[in-house]
């Protein structure tokens, strides 16, 4: 009798008509088999041996270089159980659409099996993926991004606990691409494209669309937050997850090295982008990385935006679409050093600033996660860490105070229901267009997303611990548009406040927000910010609100009668604390 993986291969292999079948096991040899096939396919490069050993640069398809969230799509039996956040298509149709483009689709080609493990390997929270890919360049991806191969197996067994993921190149053709989630069989199909965040799939498909769905059904949380260890001066460590829209800068903020390192505060990473959390015996909520590895955005990754990752990228790293140096080293805008003559571009042409930039915006590392300075000793606890504290936190260039806290957990929920990040044009100093993404899910939510705020409600009501909720902000700008917060590694005097605050001290004075710092309560020695900045900084206007209040009701309205009642409750007490306040 074969496993049900095997069965499953089997089926696969049926439908999608390979040459070849390899079960990976994850091993060095096998990868450097997966690296010389990337390397005959010609979209592959080695880079300098002497100062990146072990270190590749791939070349994606020049229309494949992001996710594309107009063709993710969930595929329940109904339409009201995806919601309005996503799109949708009933199972049956998804499966008659892809069905024909899978067919043959791996002829001429190998069929990989990947069995892979998100988190660490004896964790109760971790879970089995399995998937099939035409990719070496996935194989190799997942195998610096999750425990790949025999870690996997040997949890799986012969039973058939495992998420498959099914995946396929095809011909890279935006016209037939989709990412398809089923969540009654928890069955992913992505089909069309090579990019990280659509062909990984234990990343975004599996550790949070089906996991989302998965930790609803069975009383946990599927989050898009990095986790990160505060350490303080006598040597305790307090463990903080937060969720930020995508280009705020989740990965350096996890990976940050502290302004207050000399006053013995110190951040350790535990993960940069997803965060898998049970209520542990304690009463708190314990997380997980499920991952194994950094998918991070190279241009503006530098040593003073972040010198830990630019310790751990130079060697095993694995690159996609950055510029190359003659001297075979990988370059991109942002890495604070000069562009080096005779470059070529992410495309592999001669590179030609009038042409573009040398490395494509979303150009990519992929480097393993142990590799980082400030990696935590916890980050593969099977226990996870016990979190107390919530960040959530957006782009926005008046509206939010620098750092503020929630009431409680259902103000916190309707603080991270309510998050929104302003689009570009924020960086020109006007105040931009603004998009709304609730826990930075909006994305990567596998089910309608007012289910999602109740689940939110349901879990703080379980935990008997649960983590306080603040909300960070830091890029509020100044009348003359200029930024008004240094950022990078002095955002450690946020993070010693939400301690302070989470250890019952802290200064703070209650606004109809929440409650925001004084400015005393904030450790600003030895910060170039001047008095009148830091009080802009913690300033609530009311004449910003106003309208904020509005359109959040407006998205609130999207969710119809399905939306908690406890969110709109938040809504009207939030307007309710501003008349009370009087004029401001
Ligand atoms: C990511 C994203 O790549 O959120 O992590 O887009
Ligand atoms: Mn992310």
């Amino acid at each position: 009798m074969s496993s049900p993986l095997e069965q499953w291969a089997e089926q696969t292999a049926r439908l999608t008509k390979p040459d070849h079948v390899v079960f990976c096991d994850g091993s060095e040899q096998e990868n450097q088999r997966m690296i010389e096939e990337m390397l005959r396919q010609g979209h592959t490069f080695e880079l300098n041996p002497k100062t990146y050993p072990n270190c590749y640069l791939h070349r994606s398809n020049p229309n494949d270089v992001a996710r594309t969230e107009q063709v993710t799509f969930i595929c329940s039996q109904k339409k009201e159980d995806a919601g309005p956040t996503n799109n949708w298509m009933t199972p049956k149709d998804a499966r008659e659409k892809l069905t024909p483009l899978l067919d043959g689709a791996m002829r001429g080609r190998t069929m990989y099996v990947v069995p892979y493990m998100m988190g660490p390997v004896k964790s109760p929270i971790s879970k089995v993926g399995v998937e099939i890919t035409d990719s070496p360049y996935v194989v190799a991806s997942m195998r610096i991004m999750s425990r790949m191969g025999k870690p996997a197996m040997e949890r799986l067994g012969n039973s058939a606990e495992f998420v498959p993921g099914l995946h396929s190149l095809l011909d890279v053709n935006p016209e037939r691409r989709y990412i398809a989630h089923f969540p009654d069989e928890k069955l992913i199909w992505s089909v069309g494209s090579g990019y990280g965040g659509n062909a990984l799939l234990g990343k975004k498909c599996f550790a949070l669309r089906i996991a989302s769905m998965m930790a609803r059904e069975q009383g946990w949380m599927a989050e898009h937050m990095l986790i990160l260890g505060l350490e303080s001066p006598e040597g305790k460590v307090t463990y903080m997850a937060a969720a930020f829209p995508s280009a705020c800068g989740k990965t350096n903020l996890a990976m940050m090295v502290s302004a207050l390192e000399s006053q013995g505060y110190r951040v350790w990473t535990v993960g940069d982008d997803i965060a898998w959390m049970k209520i542990g015996a304690d009463g708190m909520l314990r997380a997980i990385n499920p991952e194994a590895g950094f998918f991070g955005v190279a241009p503006g990754t530098g040593k003073h935006t972040n010198p830990n990752v630019m310790t751990a990228l130079t060697s095993n790293t694995l690159f996609t679409n950055v510029g190359l140096t003659p001297n075979r080293e990988p370059w991109w805008e942002g890495m604070e050093s000069e562009a080096p003559a005779g470059m070529l571009d992410w495309r592999g042409n001669p590179f030609d600033p009038a042409q573009g930039p040398a490395a494509q915006p979303n150009s990519r590392y992929t480097v393993p996660a142990h590799q980082a300075p400030c990696i935590s000793p916890k980050w593969e606890d099977p226990e996870g860490v016990p979190i107390s504290a919530f960040i959530f936190g957006g782009r926005r260039a008046r509206l939010a105070p620098l750092v503020y806290q929630s009431f409680d957990w259902q103000h916190g929920v309707f603080v991270g229901a309510t998050m929104a990040s302003e689009t570009t044009a924020a960086a020109t100093g006007k105040v931009g267009v603004t998009r709304r993404d609730p826990m930075a899910m909006l994305p990567f939510c596998g089910y309608n997303m007012a289910d999602y705020f109740q689940h939110w409600l349901d879990m703080g009501r379980k935990t008997p611990r649960a983590p306080k909720v603040f909300h960070v902000n830091w890029f509020r700008r100044g009348t003359d548009g200029k930024f008004l917060w240094p950022g990078y590694g002095e955002n450690v005097r946020v993070l010693k406040w939400i301690l302070d605050r989470v250890e019952g001290r802290g200064e703070a004075r209650e606004t109809p927000i929440g409650y925001v710092p004084t400015r005393s309560g904030l450790t600003l020695d030895g910060l170039a910010v001047t008095p009148a900045a830091v009080d802009e900084l913690l300033s609530v206007h009311r004449a910003d609100w106003e309208p904020e209040l509005d359109d959040t009701k407006q998205f609130f309205g999207k969710f119809g009668d399905r939306l908690p009642k406890e969110l709109l409750e938040e809504h009207s007490k939030l307007a309710r604390r501003f008349a009370d306040a009087g004029p401001a």
